[in-house]
């Protein structure tokens, strides 16, 4: 007779708990049984599965930009860039989920590098995407052949399915980074990649200061009229630093002239936007930058999804749930789903927090909750 030696997945365990059955040996026939048919009772699981708030799997963590800075320049002198690898990027892994590249269970950050010359083939993705860069310049994200100039401050968004190259016109390496919805693409596998010129053309490898998408739709509370309708996302690609430093500025004076704008006193906000509707500027990932004063502080707050932090500018202290971090320029950290964040300017200078998380997908399910903690 054949033996079916094929190990069941299934592993079923009788513990004497509160709310199990007591363990016999006729409940362990009947786990037996179960692990035989590939059944999995709800009794065993209920509480991972149904928790009674969101028990996040991934981790608080901090990555140190000058840590991310030297060996992404290692990178740079040791692995190439072009067709195949793509890109010269390197993905923040969250230490609980397992070694694979995800910061969170929804989102990819990376730090991405191309040194003095060198150019990132052209491709497009169904996932969607952004840099922000921290510091630097001299690199053009050519976004279906748009040269869009990336310097230090500007937010630059490139939403799923359209033809992205990159190239550093300038005689100094350039890093950055990226934002991607590649962890919740992955497991929705909804995911499509085509790869397009392995060179893109001589006219598209100019370095103009404005893009044309930033003549087009880059001009405040003005929309060309021959464009109708709402887009899903948005059709300007570069967001400059100017325009959030002024707008960030301009709410803190009118904090201290008494104007409620602010979320709490000396902490300002302002949300990246889709001008074709005011909502955030890709299906899948809301972005922020928060200022806050020297000395101020954020409230408590919690919410569904994860996000990811860098520091723009300035020190202060960051918590997330239990952990907490000086921090500085470039420096990246975690905050996943239902942990309580909050962050504190250092006395004397003011700090500059970028923002990125998944709240878009939570908020078209209908699943997104805030809580603040006053
Ligand atoms: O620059 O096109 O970090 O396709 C990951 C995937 C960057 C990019 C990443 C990508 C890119
Ligand atoms: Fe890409």
């Amino acid at each position: 007779m054949a033996i079916d030696v094929t190990p069941s997945p299934v592993r079923l365990k009788a513990v004497a708990a509160p709310g199990q059955p007591d363990p016999s040996p006729e409940l362990e026939q009947l786990y037996r049984g179960f692990e035989r048919e590939l059944l999995v009772p709800l009794w065993t699981e209920i509480g991972d599965l149904m928790p009674l708030h969101p028990q996040s799997k991934a981790a608080a963590h901090l990555w140190r930009w000058d840590r991310l800075k030297e060996l992404a320049a290692q990178a740079g002198r040791i692995v190439p860039v072009g067709r195949g690898g793509e890109r010269r990027a390197i993905a923040l892994a969250n230490p609980a989920l397992g070694g694979k590249p995800y910061a969170t269970p929804t989102l990819w950050a990376a730090i991405q590098y191309l040194m003095p010359g060198e150019n990132a083939p052209e491709h497009r993705h169904t996932q969607h995407a952004f840099r922000f860069v921290v510091e630097g310049e001299g690199v053009w994200t050519v976004v279906n052949g748009d040269a869009v100039r990336m310097s230090r401050g500007d937010f630059l968004p490139q939403a799923g399915w359209n033809w992205h190259a990159h190239h550093n016109a300038a005689s100094e390496p350039m890093a950055w980074i990226d934002g991607l919805d590649i962890p919740f693409s992955y497991y929705t596998e909804s995911q499509f990649f085509e790869v397009g010129r392995d060179r893109i053309g001589a006219a598209e490898m100019t370095t103009p200061d404005r893009s044309r998408s930033e003549r087009l739709w880059g001009h405040p509370g003005l929309r060309p009229v021959s464009r109708t309708g709402a887009l899903p996302a948005t059709p300007l690609l570069a967001y400059r630093w100017v325009d959030t430093d002024r707008a960030l500025a301009e709410q803190l004076e009118l904090d201290d002239e008494g104007e409620t704008c602010t979320l709490s006193p000396g902490h300002a906000a302002v949300r990246f936007t889709n001008p074709t509707n005011g909502g955030d500027v890709l299906p899948t990932m809301r972005t922020e930058m928060h200022r806050l004063r020297a000395g101020a502080a954020t409230l408590t707050r919690r919410e569904t999804g994860s996000s990811v932090y860098q520091v723009f500018d300035g020190t202060g202290v960051v918590s997330v749930g239990d952990k907490q971090w000086d921090v500085a320029r470039g420096d990246m950290f975690v905050v996943p789903s239902w942990v309580p964040f909050s962050a504190q300017a250092s006395p004397t200078t003011q700090l500059d927090l970028f923002r990125f998380g998944d709240a878009p997908i939570f908020e078209a399910l209908h699943a997104h909750r805030v809580q603040i903690d006053r």
